[in-house]
């Protein structure tokens, strides 16, 4: 072999080693944008209620409980002194989870019963129930249909009037499922997920599921609180642009801001 033919040889090894390096690593991966919180109002919060739904509307704050042995409800608080202005307990035997408000109409889902129940927006009287399967957990909607996560990385889309699904949509973070999906809040545009035992809401893109952005709310939850007593609860009072959040059994009800972290 002549020397430069050698040399050819080398450069086309060594181009060879560097191609196979470069190939086995993991592709690089976007990082998906993480946004922080400021505090702009502290309020009162039932440290009693284990906060499975919560939502604003039309200067209302309506909540839903959870747990068993008549710990559930459906309730309306006085955002300032978080009194419990209105209340109806649920069946022992069930475990209350997400509410949503649609017309007139309150529905909440529980979480292992397959069953939703649908109350008069005002009196609170039980108009109707529904089955569903699976699980139930958290629940919004947009100008078309109900939204309901259950704990898996699926949020499921259900007409309105039939109660059918008619729309399944896998939540995904640069490709890999976001699992434990749980209270949910519509806001513009965007379905805000809680992430179950995490400190983070995930923002989610409702055509093509991807989370555009997290929002970390680490450091919110207040101290000395039992294990169950996760960040769950997220409220937006559209007409005045108020973002509202909280957990289960937390003292407090928090107004908050998203800014850069
Ligand atoms: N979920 O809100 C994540 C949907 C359910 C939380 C349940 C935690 C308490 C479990 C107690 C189970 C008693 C059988
Ligand atoms: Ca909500």
């Amino acid at each position: 072999m002549r020397m430069t033919d050698r040399w050819i040889l080398r450069l086309v090894l060594a181009g060879l080693y560097l191609f196979a390096v470069a190939a086995s690593a993991d592709p690089p991966r976007p990082e998906t944008p993480r946004f922080g919180y400021r505090i702009l109002a502290s309020y009162p919060h039932d440290p009693s209620a284990f906060t499975q739904g919560l939502i604003y509307v039309d200067g209302q704050l309506f909540e839903g409980t959870g747990h068993y042995y008549g710990q559930s409800s459906l309730r309306r608080v006085d955002l300032e002194t978080g009194q419990i202005e209105q209340e109806t307990r649920l069946s022992p035997r069930l475990f209350g989870e997400g509410i949503t408000l649609w017309r007139n109409r309150l529905i909440q889902l529980t979480w292992r019963e397959h069953l939703a129940i649908v109350y008069d927006r005002d009196s609170f009287a039980r108009l109707e129930t529904f089955r569903y399967e699976g699980e139930g957990w958290g629940l919004t909607h947009d100008a078309r249909h109900w939204i309901m996560s259950d704990g898996t990385q699926v949020l499921r889309f259900l007409d309105p009037e039939s109660h059918q699904v008619v729309r399944r949509l896998t939540v995904l973070d640069q490709g890999r499922p976001v699992r434990d999906l749980n209270e949910l809040e519509y806001i513009q545009g965007e379905v805000w997920a809680n992430l179950w035992k995490r400190d983070l809401i995930a923002r989610i893109d409702p055509e093509t599921g991807a989370v555009r952005s997290y929002l970390d709310l680490s450091g919110l939850a207040p101290d000395g609180l039992s294990r169950e007593a996760v960040l769950n609860g997220i409220a937006y009072d559209a007409a005045n642009g108020r973002l509202f959040v909280t957990g289960k059994y937390w003292p407090r009800l928090y107004q908050i801001e998203v800014v850069p972290r």
